[in-house]
């Protein structure tokens, strides 16, 4: 067992120093800091054995080939996916949405169809969606929450009949932290026939996640939100469904032949991984993985839950401030405003004193409007983060409230 001083030592951006301050990352909802085992993983792609997939006789192409594949092993092992033909590696949970509404979305949905969403999604598990409905003339229909943030689960089931072909959901929401009800949704999604994906960017590296115990149809998530790189993701999918859905993009890997009269396709999942993908962000995700699985969910709970036990405790009292999301069930997520005050101007504040938190609409434009409000101030925390950074944050809000308020 690593003490929290040996696991902050794992990643190097935390002892860097921000305005002459020690850093305290609290924007973790955004991006999570790389553990320095990731890092050294993508380095030595490029130093040792920098070669494209799928493509070489040579030993380099054939070792990257070799590592590539093997993260996707990595991955399947993660979620519990039953084949690995049913991970395709994306550009992240973004891209992931596309690849659905689009492959999926633009050949099943016809008019008169209806997919669901809720009213807590981000930008990109609502305009993909938006997008294809406008196409394909079916109608998007929005689960509504209650003012602590909680899905009204018997008026999302109301909303569910026929009809519905698909229910697009988050896990956590980036913005109140809430973690809805999945399993139950997923059941009753599919007691009328309905797909359900999960958008996991928020949760796959706070909580244990089985696909095949969830049931879900397909999974969404980012590399760069739990400790792996930008630029990389994955799509889950049962193997059934992505056999039937049309390729997203066409190029290279994703064919078996062509010719120009036509063109046949790849098997899964290269089916969806046109062009050369990003090879190095693969890698460094699986590292990623293996990082989590060694700090295990265990430990990750209980300290990013004694850290929203006591940031919570602590920013309710002060005078002013107004806690946004309230969900009896939360991930360490406090998103906040203050009487009259700019979320901008509290994030600039904290940020003179080495403090990083995200102030905005944090790409959930519906929600901000729900709760009457322009933005928020967030702070997400890791399970790297402690006790003591969390006072920092107590004590820096006391300051801006002073000059502020
Ligand atoms: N879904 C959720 C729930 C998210 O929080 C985000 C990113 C995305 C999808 C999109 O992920 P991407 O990796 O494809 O961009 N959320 C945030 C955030 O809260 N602050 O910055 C990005």
């Amino acid at each position: 067992m690593m003490s929290l001083d040996e696991i902050r030592k794992d990643f190097p951006v935390l002892a860097e120093k921000v305005n002459g301050r020690s850093l305290v990352y609290f924007d973790n909802g955004a991006t999570s800091q790389k553990p320095i085992s990731v890092i050294r993983a993508i380095t030595e792609y490029y130093k040792e054995y920098n070669s494209n997939v799928h493509r070489g006789v040579h030993h380099l192409s054939q070792l990257a080939t070799e590592k590539y594949e093997n993260a996707r092993a990595v991955i399947q092992k993660f979620i519990n996916a039953s084949d690995l033909q049913e991970i395709i590696f994306t550009k992240g949970t973004t891209e992931a949405i596309n690849i659905v509404a689009s492959s999926w979305g633009r050949e099943e949905l016809k008019k008169g169809d209806q997919v669901i969403i809720s009213a807590m999604e981000h930008h990109s598990n609502i305009v993909p969606w938006q997008m294809v409905c406008e196409e394909k003339g079916a109608e998007l229909k929005v689960a509504p929450i209650n003012q602590e943030g909680e899905l009204i689960i018997e008026e999302l089931f109301d909303l569910i009949n026929s009809q519905t072909k698909i229910i697009a959901l988050t896990h956590i929401s980036n913005t109140l932290g809430t973690i809805n009800p999945i399993q139950k949704i997923i059941n009753k999604a599919h007691e009328y026939n309905a797909y359900v994906l999960i958008d996991a960017a928020q949760s796959i590296h706070h909580m244990q996640i089985d696909v095949q115990k969830l049931n879900c149809d397909f999974l969404a998530f980012s590399s760069h939100k739990m400790y792996g790189p930008t630029g990389v993701g994955v799509l889950y999918g049962k193997k059934n469904i992505l056999e039937q859905m049309r390729p997203f993009q066409g190029g290279g890997d994703m064919i078996k032949e062509v010719t120009f009269e036509k063109t046949t396709y790849n098997d899964l999942p290269y089916k969806f991984e046109a062009g050369t993908p990003n090879i190095a962000g693969v890698i460094g995700l699986a590292e990623a993985v293996k990082y989590i699985n060694k700090i295990g969910f265990d430990f990750i709970h209980q300290q990013e839950s004694l850290l929203l036990k006591i940031a919570t405790n602590s920013i309710k009292e002060l005078p002013g401030l107004q806690i946004i999301g309230n969900a009896k069930q939360k991930s360490s997520v406090v998103s906040f405003i203050i009487d009259e005050v700019h979320s901008f101007d509290i994030g600039t504040l904290l940020d003179q004193l080495g403090i990083a938190i995200r102030t905005g609409h944090h790409c959930t434009q519906p929600l901000m409007e729900f709760y009457k409000i322009p933005g928020t101030a967030r702070a997400s925390f890791a399970f790297y983060n402690t006790e003591e950074e969390v006072s920092l944050l107590v004590d820096g809000l006391k300051k801006a409230l002073k000059m502020l308020v």
